[in-house]
């Protein structure tokens, strides 16, 4: 007899994370149900084309019942969360929203299973983070943060992943609910949205060297963070709910590089040893609280699941250039062959 195909659910699914996790899924065997928000029938099609297996689902992590109808509606085994603002900067300029979403919607979907009697049958991934330590002196410890580490966020979105992280955590406390939170330093790739700072380098510095763009504007070049590359992450993710109890698993290299180091990487991939013609310094873009240094300690998750991640601090800058470079190739080329079709001229 063949085992039966495994359901996955995944908010999200139009993020970084999401478009990782569907093929990974899918390649699993799994049958893929994706949340897809809004009125965009635009955003629909390209998701479909992309991945042309996931069934999608309208729904939005601030309705509460359209969450319970995409759980009726897939019957998942594993339901992750990946949904959320979250964007650091847009979060201090929309704490509100912020708030419903990143926290009160990880609630939501932990009613959504429980209301539909789930409780045994679902297993549940929280997307929670390493913004949740905060990244000041008195909190880091030398080998980096771990499961033990104190908490202490810096800016509305912290705050809301701290909540979606606790309310997690006693929904498997209270209901007994197979619910995991992988706490995730930061991972990047050629799929990281624009506005995160080491896609906006890369993107610029691709198209700089193309002759696309003239420069680029940052904010602070100090802190550091602990970059690794998405698609290690997403099989963490997945490597947890496969566990045989639910758990907490830090994610991360245990390097850390300041925004300077990944600039200068950047360049260096494009045969610029200089940068600083080319990089401008806005005060808009630095926020109100700053995370100074994020390190982690991802030896749990190396011990207990058997997770490494595979791309490094260099390889990971590398990937993402070249496949700007590429993109701003294409982007020529389509816009050239434009420029030959215009009429009359
Ligand atoms: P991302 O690219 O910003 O994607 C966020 C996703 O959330 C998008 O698909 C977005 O959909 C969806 N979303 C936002 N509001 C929603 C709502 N009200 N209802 C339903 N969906 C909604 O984020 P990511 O980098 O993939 O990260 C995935 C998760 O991991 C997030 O929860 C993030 O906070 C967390 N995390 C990320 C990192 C990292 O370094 N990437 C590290 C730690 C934790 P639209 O396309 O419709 O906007
Ligand atoms: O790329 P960032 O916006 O990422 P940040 O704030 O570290 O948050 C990301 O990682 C978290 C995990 O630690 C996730 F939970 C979160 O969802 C998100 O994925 O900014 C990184 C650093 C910050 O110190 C920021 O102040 O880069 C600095 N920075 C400097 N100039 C900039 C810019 N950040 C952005 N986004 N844009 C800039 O122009």
């Amino acid at each position: 007899m063949t085992a039966h195909a495994k359901t996955a659910l995944i908010t999200g699914i139009t993020g970084q994370d999401g478009g990782h996790l569907a093929p990974l899924l899918h390649d699993k065997g799994y049958n893929v149900y994706g949340i897809i928000r809004g009125q965009s029938n635009l955003k629909k099609e390209r998701l479909l084309e992309e991945f042309p297996y996931v069934e999608l689902i309208e729904a939005d992590l601030l309705d509460p019942s359209s969450i319970i109808r995409a759980v009726e509606q897939s019957n998942p085994d594993e339901f992750y969360n990946l949904a959320a603002i979250s964007h650091v900067g847009y979060s201090f300029k929309n704490p509100t929203l912020t708030l419903d979403t990143t926290a009160r919607g990880v609630l939501n979907c932990l009613e959504a299973i429980r209301m539909t009697g789930r409780s045994d049958t679902t297993r549940f991934y929280q997307a929670s983070t390493s913004e949740m330590y905060g990244g000041l002196d008195y909190n880091r410890p030398g080998l980096g943060y771990d499961e033990s580490s104190l908490f202490h966020p810096r800016s509305p979105y912290g705050v809301a992943k701290l909540y979606g992280h606790w309310i997690a955590k006693n929904y498997r406390e209270s209901y007994g609910i197979f619910v995991s939170c992988g706490i995730l330093f930061n991972h990047e790739g050629e799929r990281r949205g624009v506005e995160f700072v080491t896609r906006k380098i890369t993107k610029a510095v691709a198209r700089i060297h193309l002759g696309l763009q003239d420069n680029l504007e940052l904010g602070d070049l100090w802190p550091k963070r602990d970059w690794g590359y998405a698609g290690d992450y997403v099989r963490g993710m997945w490597q947890m709910l496969q566990h045989h109890e639910p758990d907490d698993f830090v994610l991360a290299t245990g390097e850390a590089h300041s925004i300077e180091e990944f600039l200068t990487q950047a360049f260096n991939e494009v045969g610029i040893d200089d940068w600083s013609p080319y990089v401008k310094r806005s005060q808009g873009l630095v926020r109100p609280a700053e995370v100074d240094i994020l390190l982690g300690n991802p030896a749990k998750a190396e011990k207990t699941l058997g997770w490494k991640r595979e791309v490094d601090f260099r390889g990971l800058v590398r990937l993402m250039v070249l496949h700007d470079i590429a993109d701003g190739k294409t982007f020529q080329r389509a816009n050239s062959v434009a420029q030959i079709a215009q009429p009359g001229e």
